[in-house]
């Protein structure tokens, strides 16, 4: 990609035109694109964020796509920092292991692998494992665990590449990583060439109907390209011969969707009651009209009023507040909800390569979590409120001490 943003002229899945834009949030910094104190007198590169809806197929995209290369090559988002997310991760790998009988001659292969968090799990069950994942500092981590790892952007390339060096993979991962992939058609293509006759392609990532209905405006953020729900990814599915064999929500990340696909057995190809369900309740809670995303719209707003309220409320009466988690949809809140250091003196947050950095946009300062006991402020705003109860678990010293938190999505809440 030449320049660094891409305006979307038509759907991504169905490359439809009718597209109706909604929620504009405005312009930010990408959202982990944290600083150095010496980076902070340098003037950050903002990008549009504002979605679009297809009309056609239903999906809801970003209005533009940022040049990978700027948000990928040098990431800072670790999954293993959130024993939740890891949880999750264990539960992933026993249900292949053991759903799809592999075996130590078996190969499973992640994409968008990162740190090699989720193939480790597998590699503790003695199945062959990859990662491919184009973050060069965390292939490097993910190999020191064990994990071999292909730093490259995964395309049809590097699937015919991996196919020829390591046979058919008899399981694809794709956690977290489908919504940052601009060209789908050419994911799939990768997908279809690597995965082997009877393997499984296993995907996981936020379900566009709890993203809605839960006022989750701040996973929308510019590493998400799109925003799924089963009725797009379905016609995804039917280009490409794929259809799905199982289903699973997940609580995780505010709520996600497991899929586990194979290559179509028969021409009709089966689909499992579970869609089906699925695809009712999309169209019963109004997923493919207008109105449902100008509601939503209404409703950020509101809550922007609403939790700006609070908070100014409370450094009128001489309180001090914190955030608690220096996470990507942390910066997109502080940033378009316009919360800076007049409100929040600082974010504390478990992942090393944070701590000592500063947000992008609002330039918080971010510190390890053991400041919080130390400093004991008044409140804390949980940035990360998709972990808000395994981070209160953990910090039960500062509420016994009256310390206070506060949960903004999907209503902000004092805890
Ligand atoms: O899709 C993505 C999701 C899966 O992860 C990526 N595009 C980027 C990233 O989004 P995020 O940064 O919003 O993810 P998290 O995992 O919700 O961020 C949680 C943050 O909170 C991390 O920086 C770690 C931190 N944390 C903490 O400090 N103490 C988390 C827990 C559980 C804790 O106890």
């Amino acid at each position: 990609m030449k320049k660094n943003i891409k305006q979307i002229i038509k759907c991504r899945i169905c490359k439809s035109t009718q597209l109706y834009k909604f929620l504009d949030l405005g312009s930010m910094p990408i959202p982990n694109g944290f600083l150095t104190e010496e980076l902070l007198e340098k003037r950050e590169q903002k990008y549009e964020l504002a979605c679009i809806f297809c009309e056609n197929c239903g999906l809801v995209h970003l209005t533009n796509v940022v040049n990978p290369d700027i948000m990928f090559k040098n990431y800072v988002y670790i999954p293993s920092t959130a024993r939740n997310m890891m949880n999750n991760f264990n539960n992933l790998a026993s249900y292949a292991v053991n759903q799809y009988k592999l075996k130590d001659s078996s190969l499973v292969i992640d994409i968008g692998s990162n740190d090699g968090s989720l193939l480790t799990f597998f590699k503790s069950y003695g199945v062959r494992i990859l990662g491919i994942d184009p973050a060069e500092n965390l292939a490097k981590i993910a190999e020191l665990k064990g994990v071999p790892t292909v730093a490259k952007l995964f395309n049809s390339r590097v699937a015919q590449s991996v196919a020829k060096r390591y046979g058919g993979a008899d399981v694809i991962t794709a956690t977290n990583v489908i919504a940052h992939i601009d060209d789908l058609h050419e994911m799939f293509k990768g997908v279809s060439a690597l995965l082997s006759k009877d393997g499984v392609f296993i995907t996981e990532f936020p379900y566009l109907l709890d993203l809605i209905q839960k006022n989750q405006f701040d996973t929308i953020y510019h590493e998400h390209l799109s925003y799924y729900s089963i009725k797009p990814w379905k016609v995804l599915l039917d280009e490409f011969g794929f259809e799905i064999i199982d289903a699973q929500r997940l609580p995780i990340h505010g709520g996600s969707i497991r899929l586990i696909h194979r290559k179509k057995k028969s021409k009709k190809g089966s689909s499992s009651r579970m869609i089906n369900t699925l695809m009712e309740l999309e169209e019963k809670q109004g997923l493919y009209e207008r109105k449902t995303y100008d509601d939503f719209s209404t409703r950020v707003s509101d809550l922007k009023i609403e939790l700006n309220d609070l908070l100014r409320g409370l450094k009128k009466d001489k309180k001090r507040i914190v955030g608690y988690g220096a996470a990507a949809k942390g910066n997109v809140l502080t940033n378009i909800f316009d919360i800076g250091t007049d409100v929040l003196d600082y974010i504390v947050d478990s992942t090393p390569y944070k701590q000592g950095l500063y947000t992008p946009g609002k330039h918080i300062p971010v510190h390890a979590e053991s400041k919080l006991v130390e400093d004991m402020p008044d409140y804390t705003l949980i940035l990360a409120w998709n972990f808000a109860d395994e981070i209160m678990d953990k910090q039960k010293e500062y509420k016994k001490k009256g310390g206070k938190f506060i949960i903004p999505i999907p209503r902000p809440k004092i805890v």
